[in-house]
């Protein structure tokens, strides 16, 4: 059976003081969701330290949405994973479209990314999907197998097992789009065909999550596929209410 996860990426919103307040609503209603549902949240680094503590008991997890490429020395504005673990986060979000589109992020970012999580012992947290383009001539699936061919099978097979997917349709995000639920297994089907390829049977055991407007009306239409184990959710992650509601998607 894999894990069942659902994540909340909370971008570049709240202050430290209404990220601590959500986080505690969301501890307060986790009870609500059956225990089987594992919940993370990834607020920004900033709130990181304050959330580690206050998570403590609760069962929640906690990610950075991005880490260094380098371990240390003169690269102003950088956060290390060295850093980011030393705090006691476990997870750690690497390749979200929007460090893909907005900061050029590529495979070779990434590749030196996941080394600085893996040595420091964060589990990353994976994001590949396609934009709308590439949607539309077809070319999705050869646009994920490349996002995970270039980085995930540099792998060893130890190091695969800690790592956790995230399919992001790039034109799901923020647009209020989603995927089919059909469109959804019938992608993350091919990912794990694809990391199988390299893996093997391991690739049954990968968690791999839906991400684009994931929200508490889809939820449980998403979560019904066989290869849908969760999801990394934007926006209603911001709710504590609808962030629940997700969780609740699971039956
Ligand atoms: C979204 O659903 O908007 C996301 O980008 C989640 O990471």
């Amino acid at each position: 059976m894999r894990k069942k996860i659902v994540a909340g990426n909370w971008k570049m919103n709240t202050t430290p003081v209404e990220g601590v307040e959500l986080f505690k609503e969301v501890a307060a209603k986790k009870g609500e969701v059956c225990s089987c549902v594992n919940f993370i949240v990834a607020p920004p680094y900033t709130h990181l330290s304050e959330i580690v503590k206050l998570s403590r008991g609760t069962g929640i997890g906690v990610a950075a949405q991005d880490c260094a490429t380098e371990a240390k020395g003169a690269y102003t504005g950088e956060v290390s994973a060295q850093m980011i673990a030393s705090l006691g986060v476990e997870y750690v979000i690497l390749g979200h479209s929007e460090r893909r589109q907005y900061y050029g992020e590529t495979s070779a970012t990434l590749n030196k990314k996941m080394e600085q999580a893996y040595a420091n012992n964060l589990a990353p947290i994976y994001c590949v999907g396609e934009n709308l383009e590439e949607r539309e001539a077809g070319k999705h699936f050869d646009v994920v197998r490349k996002q995970i061919e270039e980085v995930v099978f540099n792998l060893t097979p130890d190091q695969f097992k800690k790592l956790i997917i995230a399919y992001e349709p790039v034109w799901a995000i923020g647009t209020g789009k989603t995927a089919s639920a059909e469109q959804a297994q019938e992608i993350h089907a091919f990912i794990r065909k694809v990391l199988a390829e390299k893996f093997g049977d391991a690739a049954n055991e990968t968690v791999i999550l839906y991400g684009g407007s994931c929200k508490p009306g889809n939820a449980a239409e998403l979560f019904a596929k066989a290869d849908v184990d969760g999801g990394l959710i934007g926006g209603a992650a911001l709710k504590a209410e609808d962030f629940i509601a997700i969780g609740k998607g699971f039956s």
